[in-house]
């Protein structure tokens, strides 16, 4: 079988194009999952702080080492820095904490998670009276000053960005030492992010595809609510490819020149999303889906109050 396309960073850094995602991934079955990924071939696994499993994602990490099935070198681990924790002085610490609880001693990428500051109490999620997420006035350009010295000191090799939109990723550039290696953003058939895709790619950061498959175990789903891979017009792709929907939502990404991080813990699934590295989509498949966006947004952080929500912005 071929192997996992690779992107270079501009920082001369490279990444597999296809990696596992976490978010949603119970502690009690994200080990075994990132097990079986590591087995069935992904080299690179998608984390953050606040999915609240690093612990047990590092477990994984260290079996998979131990056994010599993996080198660290050999596989591309990202983690976030959450909201709550922008304050310059904060950042250090929290890169610390997640490569203590993943059990490395370097990430390859650290992304801001979110623009947005929240304050700095401890609560992970601090709410006022009227359950309002509590801003802190920490300004992103200072928080992306502590995210280089991250970088002159080991402790990771890349940084990037998350849910940034154009005029936050503007001005990161204009104050940056380091300039972003990645910005990580929903994308999918329902909004597919062409703009920013195109910003990204003349600033020369990659971008992420996160919930690529539309994720539909998002706490916030309601009955009803459309289902990407239940998609007609998508089932008639991946039928004339002889594939699943979400193999040509996976390809949908890196045909695109996209990373993409779907999120399973069920070993057939993980093996499934995995299964896309002998076709392609075609340039007319790529047109057509192209026809799907509909500004579907799944994820946000709904704290449309704060002075750095992104999403207001047309992108
Ligand atoms: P996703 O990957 O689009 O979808 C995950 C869902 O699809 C799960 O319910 C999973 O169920 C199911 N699934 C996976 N493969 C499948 C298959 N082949 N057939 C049918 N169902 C399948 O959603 P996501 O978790 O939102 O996004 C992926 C990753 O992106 C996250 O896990 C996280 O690492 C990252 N992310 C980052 C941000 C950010 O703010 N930076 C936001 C959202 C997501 P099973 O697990 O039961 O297979
Ligand atoms: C969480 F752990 C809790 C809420 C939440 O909402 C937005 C989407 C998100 C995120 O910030 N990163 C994710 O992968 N999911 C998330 C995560």
């Amino acid at each position: 079988m071929a192997n996992v396309p690779v992107i270079t960073f501009n920082n001369g850094q490279s990444c597999p194009m296809l990696g596992l995602g976490t978010w949603k991934s119970k502690p009690g079955e994200v080990t075994q999952a990132v097990k079986d990924a590591i087995d069935i071939g992904y080299r690179h696994i998608d984390c953050a702080h606040i999915y609240l499993n690093e612990p047990e994602v590092g477990q994984a990490l260290a079996e998979k080492f131990q056994q010599g099935v993996v080198k660290r070198e050999d596989i591309f681990i990202t983690s976030k820095l959450w909201c709550t924790f922008h304050r310059p002085d904060l950042v250090e610490p929290a890169v610390k904490t997640s490569l203590k609880n993943l059990g490395l001693d370097y990430l390859d990428l650290y992304l801001i998670h979110w623009p947005q500051a929240y304050k700095e109490d401890g609560d992970l999620f601090p709410k006022d009276a009227e359950d309002k997420a509590i801003p802190s006035p920490v300004d992103i350009v200072d928080t992306w000053k502590a995210m280089e010295e991250l970088v002159d000191k080991g402790l990771v090799k890349s940084i990037g960005v998350s849910n940034f939109n154009r005029k936050q990723l503007e001005r990161i550039l204009q104050n940056a030492r380091i300039k972003p290696a990645v910005q990580q953003i929903e994308v999918h058939p329902y909004l597919n992010q062409h703009k920013m895709f195109e910003y990204c790619k003349a600033e020369g950061i990659v971008v992420t595809a996160y919930s690529p498959l539309g994720s539909p175990d998002r706490p916030w789903a309601k009955p009803g609510d459309p289902n990407l891979m239940e998609d007609l017009r998508l089932k008639g792709v991946a039928n004339r490819h002889g594939k699943t929907v979400p193999q040509v939502l996976i390809r949908y990404a890196i045909d695109r020149g996209m990373i993409v991080i779907p999120k399973s813990v069920n070993k057939d699934r993980i093996a499934q999303n995995f299964d896309v590295l002998d076709f392609q989509l075609s340039p007319e498949d790529l047109q057509s889906i192209a026809e799907l966006e509909c500004n579907g947004r799944l994820c946000s952080m709904g704290d449309t109050h704060h002075p750095e929500y992104p999403f207001h912005e047309e992108y």
